[in-house]
């Protein structure tokens, strides 16, 4: 008889039958001999020791470079429990179809066991989840993306209370991929790709799908939100969270350098991607940020966007899917250097313009997140940070003003819910459709989304202190089809107004969709901006908004009775508003 986790690993490697099982201790020593597996692999190479030292690149299988939704399964005994936005298999089938796939599928492999920790290492918030894997680069990545080995293996000891996970790479070949979810059993099971949120399990499948289930079930929230400290002059800290769809500027958001530092607002990160929320003992809801580091898009990321991720990611770092230079140096579009001659694309071959973009558009850097100069001072605090605001947002290039505060928690759930942004190569599939994707949680929510909204309303019951609700919009275009809003650094305007609202302060003007920001509200000076632009990005369109509701009505009522009244109740208080303004 073993440990429940050494009883467990046996079962997985009676199934997958490795040659060898090799227990992560996390140390320095076995880094490097896992980062030479990797190399030894032959799709990574060592990048240029002196102005990368200890960075490398790794190119993954072409067709397995962003999350797969559509192989992505929510396994619960009724199919209602996982609800309309969510694949589903019945947990007996597949097991049966995806243990099928696993079998045998580690021979001649190694199998590594990473105990890992979710969370700051002594905090209640945390939770331990273990991963076994036949990839060296999800072991090199998990490394960086969570506290494992030794200090996770301590704190589990001979409990049963951690989250399996069973990862292979299997043939890699799309036809045989699943990533397979067993909420009720707190199982998952990812077979056929090496790629970020389908094959790193701690991220995307345990913090969010597997956290979903549980945080309904416990009472807490697991949300895809950064966590971020706006400093104001004096040097009081208000932390907020914010909810975008993936590669819809998170981590910018999270790590940017303020352009209003000279009048004393600065940006501290505690996380880039996902929120663990619990109510604190001062009534306010407290977030720890489950990772320790950041997997982060690189395309678009350059000094003059995003300086502090920049600086970070010039030692230890694992970059994927980047292009490389002659220096051997990683190189994307918007790094904000002209493509250098002797260029190597994604995929290995001598790049030019006629082959496409040179790095893949989900291309990723692997980074530890202390290594940012902007990493808070409170990041690993095990009781969390109060949350004063929570920040909805996405892509519309129309419809969606700058920025927007809702009227009270109920309707800032509704406006959640309905939250809509145009996709974006972080997952396979087409690009740039708008989709509707509430609380950027569509494909990381373990059960039923009608259930996620009723959660949400019996949150904002509990919290003494709830966050005050706002929506966000950076990607407004105008009629050129350019950007309105300069973005990056010049957002922390907008977290300023959003600051002196949490304060009971700020210039607002009240509109059908909830308040913008009123005449001065908004701190311009030093940008170049005009003022017609600055109307067009505040501007509520009541004909937009009113096509706008009644795909939401389409929507919602794939829920059908399920869906909580009060979401049909704040749909209808919307309609009637607008219809004044239209009046009016
Ligand atoms: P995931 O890691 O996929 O969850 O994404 P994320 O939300 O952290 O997105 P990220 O910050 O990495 O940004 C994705 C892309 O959006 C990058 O190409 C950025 O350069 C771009 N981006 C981020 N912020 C802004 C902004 O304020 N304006 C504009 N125009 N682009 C932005
Ligand atoms: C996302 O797609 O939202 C990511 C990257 O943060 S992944 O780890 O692939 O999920
Ligand atoms: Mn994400």
């Amino acid at each position: 008889m073993g440990t429940p986790l050494e009883n467990w690993v046996n079962e997985a490697a009676q199934l997958t039958r490795p040659d060898r099982v090799v227990y992560c201790d996390g140390s320095e020593a076995e880094n490097q001999g896992i980062l030479e597996e990797m190399l030894r692999g032959g799709d990574s190479l060592t990048l240029n020791e002196s102005t990368y030292p200890n960075c490398y690149l790794s190119r993954s299988s072409p067709n397995d470079v962003a999350r797969t939704e559509h192989l992505t399964f929510i396994c619960t005994p009724e199919k209602d429990d996982a609800g309309p936005t969510n694949n589903w298999m019945d947990p007996v089938g597949a097991k049966h179809k995806v243990g099928a796939l696993l079998s045998g599928a580690m021979r001649g492999r190694t199998m590594y066991v990473i105990p890992y920790i979710l969370g700051p290492v002594n905090s209640p918030l945390s939770k331990i989840g273990v991963e076994v894997t036949d990839s060296p680069y999800v072991v090199a990545n998990m490394r960086i993306m969570s506290r494992m080995g030794k200090v996770a293996q301590d704190r589990l000891g001979a409990s049963a209370d951690f989250v399996p996970g069973l990862h292979s790479l299997g043939d890699l070949d799309p036809m045989r991929r699943y990533i397979v979810h067993f909420p009720q059993e707190k199982l998952i099971w990812s077979v056929g790709s090496g790629y970020g949120g389908n094959a790193l399990l701690g991220k995307k499948c345990f913090a969010l799908r597997i956290a979903s289930f549980m945080a309904r079930e416990q009472g807490w929230m697991a949300e895809h939100m950064l966590i971020l400290g706006l400093e104001a002059p004096g040097g009081k800290v208000t932390y907020m969270a914010a909810a975008f769809p993936s590669a819809c500027g998170k981590t910018n958001l999270a790590m940017m350098v303020s352009a209003l530092e000279s009048q004393g607002y600065r940006v501290w990160t505690v996380g880039d991607d996902i929120a663990w929320m619990r109510i604190g003992a001062d009534g306010y809801l407290h977030a720890v940020n489950p990772e320790a580091g950041f997997f982060g898009v690189a395309p678009g990321t350059g000094f003059h966007t995003n300086p502090n991720v920049m600086e970070a990611i010039h030692r230890n770092t694992i970059f994927t899917n980047v292009a490389v230079t002659a220096k051997d140096e990683p190189w994307w579009e918007g790094i904000g250097e002209a493509p250098p001659p002797g260029l190597i694309n994604w995929k290995g071959d001598a790049w030019d313009s006629s082959k496409g973009p040179a790095a893949h558009p989900n291309a990723r850097y692997t980074v530890p997140a202390n290594q940012s100069p902007s990493i808070s001072s409170q990041w690993e605090a095990p009781e969390g940070v109060p949350i004063s605001a929570f920040i909805f947002g996405g892509r519309r290039a129309r419809l969606a003003p700058l920025v927007y505060e809702s009227f009270d928690w109920q309707h800032g759930t509704f406006v959640g819910a309905t939250m809509a942004s145009e996709t974006t190569a972080a997952a396979t599939g087409e690009v740039g459709i708008t989709r509707r994707d509430p609380m950027a949680m569509l494909p990381f929510c373990g059960y039923n989304m009608a259930d996620y909204f009723g959660h949400w309303l019996e949150m904002g019951k509990k919290i003494p202190h709830p966050p005050k609700i706002f929506h966000v919009n950076w990607f407004r275009r105008g009629a050129d089809g350019k950007f309105l809003w300069p973005g990056y650094g010049e957002n922390v305007r907008v977290l300023k107004w959003i600051l002196e609202r949490v304060e009971g302060r700020g210039s607002v003007q009240e509109t059908p969709i909830g308040y913008v920001p009123g005449p001065g509200g908004l701190t311009l000076d030093g940008l170049k901006i005009s003022p017609e632009a600055i109307e067009e990005l505040l501007r509520v369109n009541p004909d937009d908004w009113q096509a706008e509701l009644d795909d939401t009505r389409q929507f919602f009522d794939k829920f059908g009775t399920r869906l909580p009244r009060e979401m049909r109740e704040e749909h209808e208080r919307l309609g009637r508003r607008l219809q004044r303004t239209v009046t009016a």
